[in-house]
């Protein structure tokens, strides 16, 4: 007799708990029973579908748990080099067919359910979808966890554990509205909340010398960062490495307890709220910037657990033996974007303050150790932080960071020389890491600061100024007299430039991105250290988003290649090729397409309550609501469409057009009021268009409300044609472009992101190509602001006809505004869809002529699949392995 969760069983039954690897339905029937029974969550009496659910993940998680403690035990024992995935945000959907499916256990389990009287798929349909990201950045973690554990790379993931996710997003006549997501109201068993995992975190106080003569960071408040543990098992592999989430919490200490017995219940427990809430919610913006110290909270926690915990595994591992040099040799950081650039000064703080190395040794381990990848080239998305603000928070690391910014100039001043002061301040105008605070004073020699340099311009500097230029000196006088003093800008520090210093790597996710980062956004820092830039194509996992989501067709890929193998090595897919024009295989896929739309037709139904068609074509845009993804081209196309529709008869119209269902899902960010006039744009076209009896099934717009991983598992394979088109060089991968065009969807699209490289990969006429070129938008932009733009007239008349109150009594001036003039609403057609609008709607026709001709169509659709293998996270986390973290495969014995 032994004891299971606390509880005595007998060693048969243990025996069938504790061997999940091949085991058969009968002992999985029993490991589901046992837990049932032995885990109260829910009420003794009843076995319904949520306790089922629970029942199951129970017993898949102790086959986790003990593969887990074999890879850390192993990876302990041969003191592996680890790589460490720090990032705010793992957008990691629906745990239990992933986990089920990657153990190979899919037959047991779904054999064991059945005897209890359930089925596997309405059993993990319970499961909440854990959306702890926003979009694109956070589901790559995830996928790359997926890849790292998968491909047996030492690697972990650290996160923060949000109390509430991503928000519900409820569609009503109003647009969007959000609710709290309590993603953890029934608890979350896929978890182990680590008690003994924690740290101390500190914020405020302030910075004093120690008898030692060595700084130290005192006073403030304290809090505590807990671990919590989410097993990510590897597909057909026994490595199942660590996701380690934070949560926070006060110091028990905190707990005030004589206010509290006097009464002053709220007074008391003031500080464990305060600790409690810093990860209560997921912050949801998506490349735009909101100054909350609350975030930087977040992020600081991230960061100085995270390293607190390496550095205790490092040193563990070390056996009282410390090499801190060795570190960058045990120890690779990876930054997902600028979030956890705050890694930087606190292992500079830690090396130097706690394990007394010195400014050059640490600042050498930090860069050998953290790399950064940058996933956004939109200026207002480069994160910055006021220095005010950091100071307050975190002052000890703002001695650093100043420090690190000093020695920046240096380096720039050497470089750069100084015979050139207007070349030197426009590149340390660009590169230091501290905006708009004057330069270290050991350089004020060195260096003509603005307000030292002659007034006048350089090519009148005989003395005789230009008449223009009396009349400006003149202006300004004039206008110093009215404005009393002027508002200085604030200072702040630029979190991608401190990733760039400190880091030894940074790298784009796509081709034509990481160009964009070397030409563009950090040009003057390719100068200076080219061997650092690097392009790291995104990629996804092919088992959550073909082998899982996509059975039907997965099988029919086994079956035309002869084996299971395409799922690790992709590259395999590409043997479709040869099968493109059979007859057979083209039958069977169109079969799979078709009954994955059966699916879509009643989620639609369930959530929408409108009926359509599986036999038109599914057209899909799902992704975060954005105007650079101009999810308003396409609505403004459907409406152009609707249009001519309208003005045909019905034999015209059905010679025109093939029959379409529009499909949109994303989420807007709470407060971008523009996004969220496009939700409810959509909303309207679509009420309008999906009740218009003279159009029927030619047409139908839907918006899938609350749009999350699941949702993209069920849609994605059963899209004919999706739809990636945000203005050129705006979009900096797109992943789910890949994941349509491995699911054999054909993409509409501008050369923009990865696009460019599924393009290349499937083919140019295997996808249909619109839209200026990322090299022109300069200067259409410029065209447009002249005055210069000529708009086609379709674009017009598409204007025209919104205005005109078809979509209900609103003339959304905002919306339409802001496609018009030079001026407008702020933006002038910022994202060019005026421009861009006439070669949509070309490429569009050209779309339902190759729809027309099914054998086309399926040959195109097939192409992608098999053109998709570059496309794997296996094949973009090898990269990183060797280009980036130096870490090699281990796998377990
Ligand atoms: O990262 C994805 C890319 O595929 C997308 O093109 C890119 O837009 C996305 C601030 C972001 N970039 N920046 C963010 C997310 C949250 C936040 O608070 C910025 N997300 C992306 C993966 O490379």
């Amino acid at each position: 007799t032994l004891k299971v969760d606390g509880v005595k069983v007998e060693c048969e039954e243990v025996f069938s708990l504790m061997s999940p690897f091949a085991p058969d339905a009968a002992s999985v029937a029993s490991s589901i029973k046992s837990h049932a029974e032995f885990t109260p969550l829910f009420s003794p009496e009843k076995f319904e579908l949520p306790k089922a659910f629970f029942a199951t993940a129970q017993s898949v998680r102790d086959a986790l748990i003990m593969n887990w403690n074999a890879t850390y035990e192993y990876y302990n024992r041969v003191n592996v080099k680890q790589a460490y995935y720090l990032s705010m945000e793992f957008l990691q959907g629906r745990a239990l067919s992933n986990a089920v499916g990657n153990l190979g256990l899919n037959g047991a389990y779904a054999d064991a359910l059945k005897r209890l009287g359930f089925d596997l798929e309405s059993v993990a349909s319970q499961e909440p979808d854990p959306a702890l990201g926003n979009g694109g950045l956070g589901r790559l973690a995830s996928c790359f966890l997926d890849s790292m554990a998968t491909l047996n790379y030492p690697a972990w993931g650290y996160g923060l554990r949000y109390k509430y996710g991503l928000f519900k997003q409820r569609i009503t006549k109003d647009g969007q509205e959000e609710a709290a997501e309590d993603w953890l109201e029934l608890s979350n068993p896929w978890e182990i909340v680590r008690n003994d995992v924690s740290y101390p975190i500190k914020f405020y106080g302030k910075v004093v010398f120690g008898s030692d003569g060595k700084k130290r960071w005192i006073g403030g408040e304290d809090i505590v960062a807990v671990a919590y543990d989410v097993p990510i098992p590897g597909y057909k592999t026994k490595t199942t490495i660590n996701l380690r989430l934070w949560s926070t919490k006060a110091p028990s200490e905190d707990l005030d307890l004589s206010s509290y017995n006097s009464g002053k219940h709220t007074e008391a427990a003031e500080a464990l709220f305060n600790a409690e809430k810093i990860c209560f919610v997921l912050y949801p913006g998506d490349e735009s910037l909101e100054g909350k110290a609350l975030r930087l909270k977040q992020q600081y926690t991230l960061c100085s657990a995270s390293l607190q915990d390496i550095i205790a595994r490092f040193e563990t591992r070390s056996g009282g033996n410390v090499n801190w040099e060795e570190f960058p040799e045990k120890v690779a950081v990876q930054m997902n974007d600028t979030h956890p650039t705050l890694c930087i000064p606190e292992l500079m703080r830690i090396l130097m303050d706690l394990k007394e190395l010195s400014w050059e040794d640490a600042w050498k381990i930090t860069q050998r150790t953290v790399a950064y990848t940058n996933h956004t080239v939109l200026r207002e998305a480069l994160e910055k932080w006021s220095l005010e603000l950091l100071e307050k928070l975190l002052p000890r690391h703002v001695e650093i960071i100043e420090k690190i910014d000093e020695e920046l100039v240096r380096t720039i001043v050497s470089e750069c020389g100084t015979a050139d002061p207007d070349l030197l301040e426009e590149k340390l105008k660009a590169m230091r890491i501290l905006e708009n605070v004057e330069l270290p004073s050991a350089f004020a020699d060195v260096i003509l600061k603005p307000e030292n340099k002659p007034v006048i311009a350089k090519d009148a500097q005989n003395g005789v100024k230009t008449e223009q230029e009396e009349e400006k000196i003149a202006g300004e006088e004039e206008e110093e007299e009215v404005i009393p003093e002027p508002i200085k800008p604030p200072k702040m520090v630029r979190m991608a430039n401190l990733a760039v210093v400190g880091g030894h790597a940074v790298n784009g996710v796509a081709e034509i991105h990481s160009e964009i980062v070397k030409q563009d956004v950090f040009n003057d820092f390719v100068q200076l250290w080219p061997e650092k830039f690097q392009n790291k194509t995104n990629g996804v996992t092919p088992r959550r988003w073909i082998r899982f989501c996509n059975p039907y067709l997965s099988d029919i890929i086994t079956n035309w290649i002869g084996t299971e193998d395409w799922v690790l090595n992709t590259e395999k897919l590409a043997e479709l090729r040869k099968f493109a024009d059979n007859e057979d295989l083209q039958s069977e896929w169109r079969a799979a397409k078709k009954k994955n739309k059966l699916k879509v037709v009643a989620l639609i139904k369930e959530r929408t309550w409108y009926t359509v068609s599986p036999d038109a074509m599914f057209d899909i845009q799902i992704k975060r609501i954005h105007e650079y993804k101009r999810q308003l081209l396409n609505i403004l196309g459907i409406v152009y469409r609707y249009k001519k529709m309208k003005e045909m008869s019905a034999c015209e119209r059905e010679k025109a057009y093939v029959p379409r269902v529009c499909i949109f899902g994303g989420k807007a960010f709470a407060t971008y009021v523009q996004a969220k006039r496009i939700v409810k744009f959509i909303t309207d076209v679509a009420s309008t268009i999906n009740h218009d009896p003279e159009i029927g099934d030619m047409l139908k717009v839907i918006f899938v409300p609350d749009y999350n991983v699941s949702v993209a598992e069920l849609l994605i394979p059963a899209s004919e044609l999706s739809q990636h088109i945000s203005t050129a060089g705006m979009e900096a991968s797109g992943t789910s472009n890949m994941k349509f065009s491995m699911n054999g969807c054909v993409l509409i699209g501008t050369l923009d992101g990865a696009n460019v490289e599924i393009r290349e990969e499937v083919g140019e006429e295997n996808f249909f190509l619109f839209g200026a070129k990322a090299d022109e938008i300069v200067n259409l932009r410029k065209e447009r602001a002249e005055g210069k733009f000529v708009p086609d007239p379709t674009f017009e008349e598409v204007k025209k006809f919104v205005r005109s109150g078809v979509f209900g009594s609103n003339s959304y001036d905002e919306l339409i505004g802001s496609l018009e003039g030079n001026e407008g609403f702020g933006r002038a057609d910022y994202f060019l869809v005026g421009k861009d609008f006439p070669s949509y709607i070309e490429c569009q026709e050209k779309v339902d002529e190759a729809y027309r001709d099914q054998k086309r169509w399926t040959r195109m659709s097939i192409l992608n699949t098999a053109g998709s293998f570059k496309f794997s996270s296996d094949r973009t986390i090898h990269e990183y392995a060797k280009d980036i973290w130096n870490i090699k495969q281990v796998k377990l014995p």
